[in-house]
């Protein structure tokens, strides 16, 4: 029986975007999370009659072919999935066609507004045969902040001073924070700037608007974003304090990237 395997997935989501709410980044319907939970689809669940008709994705997703993701709702608020993650959010199928997708859970909850970007990002990590499942868009405020200053749009400038600010930052976000300059939400463009940059990087920070994160499971990828965003603030409050923070010297960084055996 892989139901228990399943609800702890879903209150996984639903811990998270209590998160995403408490810590003021996720306003409104803002944010999204998918979840690819394929392996713990049994013959039940295969057999449970849809209760939408099928709906296009906007793509064709052959890497998709028999996956089942859980997915926020269209318009639903954070602060509502982390209560009732099964009136908030649903469980989708991807037909066989590889082009529609239905609902299958209780409720007929519409999946995100940004579901075609989601899908193409798992399509991706499945072709490269990523073990990451979990994806999470949200608006933090101090990373958002960041990105309205040119300097730090530059490649990997955030990175290295946000990695400056605390040595768990690189120990914990190893492949640091790729840039994608400012798109449209939802569109197209916006789903392949990001899924080129997810080559590189784990967590991508969309320029005026959010970031967005990948990772094994959801609690993974919302760590990442966090001691990001921690070390924002540690920036912010020495600005704030009056002074341009040190950051950890070069020596300091390399000393402890061979200590913890990260990537250089
Ligand atoms: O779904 O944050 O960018 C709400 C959003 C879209
Ligand atoms: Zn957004």
């Amino acid at each position: 029986d892989n139901r228990p395997a399943l609800a702890h997935e879903v209150e996984q989501v639903a811990e998270v975007a209590g998160y995403l709410w408490q810590k003021g980044w996720a306003e409104r319907n803002g944010g999204n999370i998918t979840v690819n939970i394929t392996e713990h689809i049994d013959d039940a669940i295969r057999a449970m009659p849809a209760i939408s008709e099928p709906r296009p994705i906007g793509f064709t997703l052959p890497n998709l072919k028999g996956c089942y993701f859980f997915c926020k709702g269209t318009n639903k608020r954070m602060r509502d999935l982390a209560r009732w993650p099964m009136e908030n959010g649903s469980v989708i199928r991807i037909l066989d066609d590889c082009a529609h997708y239905e609902i299958i859970a209780d409720n007929p909850v519409a999946p995100t507004s940004e579901l075609p970007s989601h899908l193409a990002v798992h399509s991706y990590l499945i072709g490269k045969g990523s073990n990451y499942k979990a994806s999470v868009h949200t608006h933090p405020i101090e990373l958002v902040a960041m990105s309205h200053c040119k300097k730090f749009l530059e490649k990997d400038v955030a990175t290295r001073l946000l990695w400056s600010m605390i040595p768990e930052t690189k120990a914990f976000c190893p492949r640091g924070l790729g840039i994608i300059p400012y798109k449209l939400p939802s569109s197209n463009e916006l789903a392949e700037a990001t899924i080129k940059e997810l080559g590189d990087y784990d967590v991508t920070l969309w320029e005026k608007h959010g970031v967005f994160a990948v990772d094994t499971d959801v609690m993974a990828a919302f760590d990442q974003i966090d001691v990001l965003n921690k070390s924002a603030l540690i920036y912010i409050a020495a600005k704030n304090m009056g002074f341009e923070p040190d950051g950890m010297s070069d020596e300091q960084m390399r000393e402890m990237t061979v200590a913890f055996n990260l990537p250089k």
